[in-house]
């Protein structure tokens, strides 16, 4: 049987992934890090935990990475584990350079030494684009990054393919743009725009307080982007790919089309740190603008072109903005409806 094994499981993507996975028929292994609370939420709410295997594994131990790899052997590896959130990267530099770009140096010195015979699938980042140099971005585009996230993505991503060309070693580059989804960490802006908008809704919750409102993003919907990860490590010549939708809204934008899915009036007034959002009907104050969220450097504007996996893989978007803004906002009203918070 083909054998999995996924870092990252408990995160958004390594959920779906293992999802996927498992319909497929394969025997698929999580990596976990011990906690003191549990981190299976996503899994159970897929309904998928008890068929997956977990084994403990820290990217950052290299005798931990070389043992799990050793005693597993699996024929596919995906490595999405890693500090994934940029705001967090500006406080923890370190920490993020050292999950990010040594964990995955730990997966590929660990494949060299052992000469194990697997593909290896790298979490890349449209991150890495930065202050972008031409748009749409693609395969080609070279990097300009803007956080200590995007340089560890980017070093990350150079090494899979020095480790590809020196070594030989099956490693695939997937350069995703953001992709988001009911499952979605409740810090990202998306998540946190239809969390807290349900909240607002369904009981007396205060004001959104958000960053940069001109911030431009190519949103697409989870599922579908691990859909693409499963095509590119499974493609017979190991490559880099981009991932994305090709369209893009701005922050201000997806939050007015998450308050009218959730049935408010929303409209903008005001400017700079002075801008906020209030519901015709109600009056309420639905968002403003709080420093707290400026990034050191934001990436101000994201398009990714899609054309290369397409035309070799065969992969395109199933789901708009607009589809998966409404998923998310029900989803989200649907938990506060329920009178718990998600564990995710
Ligand atoms: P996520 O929800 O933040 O999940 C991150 C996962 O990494 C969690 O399972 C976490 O485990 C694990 N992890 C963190 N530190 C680790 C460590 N030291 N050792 C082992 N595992 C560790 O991220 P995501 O949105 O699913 O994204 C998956 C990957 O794609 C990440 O590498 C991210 O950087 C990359 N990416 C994401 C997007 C996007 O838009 N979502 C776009 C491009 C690239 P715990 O539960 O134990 O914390
Ligand atoms: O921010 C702006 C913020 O945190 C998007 C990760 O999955 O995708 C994600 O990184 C934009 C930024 O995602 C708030 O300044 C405004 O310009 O949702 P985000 P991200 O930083 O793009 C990439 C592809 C990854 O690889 C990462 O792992 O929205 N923004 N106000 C805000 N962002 C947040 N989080 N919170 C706000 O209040």
């Amino acid at each position: 049987m083909t054998k999995v094994l996924i870092t990252g499981i408990t995160g958004q993507d390594g959920a779906f992934l293992a999802d996927q996975l498992l319909a497929k028929g394969y025997e698929v292994v999580g990596t976990t890090r011990r906690g003191s609370t549990p981190k299976m939420g996503r899994l159970d709410r897929l309904g998928i935990t008890h068929k997956l295997k977990f084994v403990s594994m820290e990217l950052t131990e290299f005798s931990n990475v070389i043992n799990v790899l050793r005693a597993e052997k699996p024929d596919y590896i995906y490595n999405l584990g890693a500090q994934s959130f940029v705001l967090d990267s500006f406080e923890h530099p370190h920490l993020t350079s050292e999950i990010n770009y040594h964990g995955y140096l730990n997966i590929l010195e660990a494949i060299k030494i052992q000469g194990l015979d697997c593909s290896v699938y790298q979490a890349s980042t449209s991150e890495m684009y930065g202050d972008v140099l031409s748009d749409p971005q693609n395969e080609d585009t070279p990097f300009n990054p803007m956080s200590p996230y995007a340089v560890s993505k980017a070093a990350a991503h150079y090494l899979g393919r020095n480790y590809r060309a020196a070594y030989g070693i099956k490693a695939s580059n997937g350069i995703l743009f953001n992709h988001e989804s009911e499952l979605r960490g409740r810090e990202f802006v998306t998540r946190k725009i239809t969390s807290q908008l349900a909240i607002l809704l369904e009981q007396q919750g205060e004001a959104v307080k958000l960053g940069n409102l001109d911030s431009v993003r190519d949103w697409g919907y989870a599922p579908d982007y691990v859909a693409g990860m499963i095509l590119i490590n499974e493609a017979k010549v190991a490559s880099d790919y981009v991932i994305a939708t090709n369209t893009v809204s701005t922050v201000r934008n997806f939050f007015k089309s998450s308050a009218i899915a959730a049935g408010f009036s929303p409209v903008f007034d005001g400017e700079g740190i002075n801008e906020r959002c209030i519901c015709k009907k109600s009056s309420k104050v639905l968002c403003e603008v709080d420093e707290k969220y400026f990034r050191p450097s934001d990436v101000n504007y994201l398009r990714g072109d899609y054309s290369k996996i397409e035309r070799e893989l065969g992969w395109s978007p199933t789901v708009s903005l607009e589809e998966m803004t409404e998923k998310m906002m029900a989803s989200d009203i649907d938990w506060v409806k329920k009178g718990y918070p998600p564990s995710f």
